[in-house]
């Protein structure tokens, strides 16, 4: 097992956090494969020098447009092309978006996150879609929307309207992608977020473990995120919540040790970015997710629902937060 010298772990409490967009694939594995401590201490090092260590930021998600969706993404209960029993609804109504919102604010959630189970929105919805972004930012919470692809018009629209950030995950390496989606590819993504950037929308991107992938497609999906031109402000990683009727059903469950040396190595790869543990949770210990926010998760989703799966309670989080002496992050805005 290669080891990471002594000497470059302690050393980094003095260094500045320098970014880096320059990874190759090769060091990045070097730094997954390291003795588990090596890992998790470099990772909780930078992510000391970055972070309150003892906060977690808490997002709220609402699926604003459920299921039918056109994509065949091979994990997803809202695709189309899957049998999973999900019944499917139109866009919601935007009073009902800002009433969750006001609930999750009033639980101590500071950003709230909108999704729609589209391929890319259509004009005729983006009237409804502005007017729920500029709610919700009136309430005093980020926002964040994830809604399919993006034109640049569709771009400027949700920058227009003062849209905080924008999740479009990569889910896994260019290698694995056309494995688990076969109705678009890795470039499409790669597009998309060329877009949000350009247009001045914080990007959050990250992606899914537990697909059948190896572990150089983890690495190598993380190399992806840091080399872009920015790193994204955001970092959800998703543990894969296998549902009934899609064709990743059965998938093998990752290993709980692999899952946390993703997470230090999306610290070390981003020293500056939110990385969310995200989907999962609910089949996660403490002892699994106290090791995540040790090696640099600073984020979660709250609330017992995600988009359609579920969730640890509010209750089980706020018990989980007061064992380990964190605290919600403060509002940004
Ligand atoms: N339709 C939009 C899209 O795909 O970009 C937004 C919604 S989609 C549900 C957002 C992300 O949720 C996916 O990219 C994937 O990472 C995650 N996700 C979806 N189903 C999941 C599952 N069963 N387990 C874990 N993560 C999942
Ligand atoms: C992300 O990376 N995970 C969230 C959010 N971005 C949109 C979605 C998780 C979905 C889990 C499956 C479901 O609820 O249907
Ligand atoms: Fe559609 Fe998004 Fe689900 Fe893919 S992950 S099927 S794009 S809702």
């Amino acid at each position: 097992m290669p080891t990471i010298a002594a000497s470059e772990t302690t050393s980094q409490s003095q260094t500045e956090t320098k970014l880096r967009h320059d990874w190759t694939n090769e060091e990045a594995r070097a730094l997954y494969d390291a003795p588990f401590n090596d890992l998790l201490f470099r990772a909780h090092v930078i992510h000391r020098q970055n972070f309150n260590p003892n906060h977690v930021q808490k997002c709220k998600l609402l699926s604003i447009k459920t299921g039918g969706c056109a994509e065949d993404c091979g994990y997803c209960n809202q695709s189309a092309h899957h049998n999973t029993g999900l019944k499917a609804s139109k866009l919601m109504q935007v009073e009902r978006v800002l009433q969750g919102a006001r609930e999750a604010r009033d639980a101590g959630a500071t950003r709230y996150c909108m999704g729609a189970a589209w391929r890319e929105p259509k004009e005729r919805d983006m009237d409804t879609i502005v007017a729920m972004i500029e709610g919700v930012r009136a309430l005093g919470m980020e926002t964040c929307m994830t809604l399919g692809m993006l034109s640049p018009k569709d771009v400027s629209r949700l920058h227009d309207a003062g849209l905080d950030y924008y999740n479009h995950n990569i889910d896994t390496s260019e290698r694995y992608y056309p494995e688990v989606i076969k109705t678009r590819n890795f470039k499409d993504r790669l597009e998309t977020l060329a877009n949000i950037r350009e247009a001045g929308i914080n990007v959050c991107s990250g992606g899914i473990l537990g697909l059948g992938e190896e572990k150089q497609d983890r690495v190598d999906m993380l190399v992806t995120l840091a080399n872009l031109e920015e790193h994204p402000q955001s970092v959800p990683i998703n543990m894969l919540i296998p549902i009934e009727g899609t064709p990743l059903e059965n998938a093998k469950p990752v290993d709980t040790i692999e899952f946390v040396r993703a997470i230090a190595l999306a610290r070390i790869l981003m020293p500056l970015s939110d990385i969310r543990l995200s989907a999962g949770r609910s089949d996660m210990s403490d002892e699994m997710q106290a090791l995540c926010f040790f090696a640099g998760a600073n984020s979660i989703f709250v609330g017992d629902t995600l988009l359609t799966a579920d969730n640890p309670d509010e209750d089980k989080d706020d018990i989980l937060f007061g064992k380990l002496g964190i605290e919600p992050t403060p509002p940004n805005i």
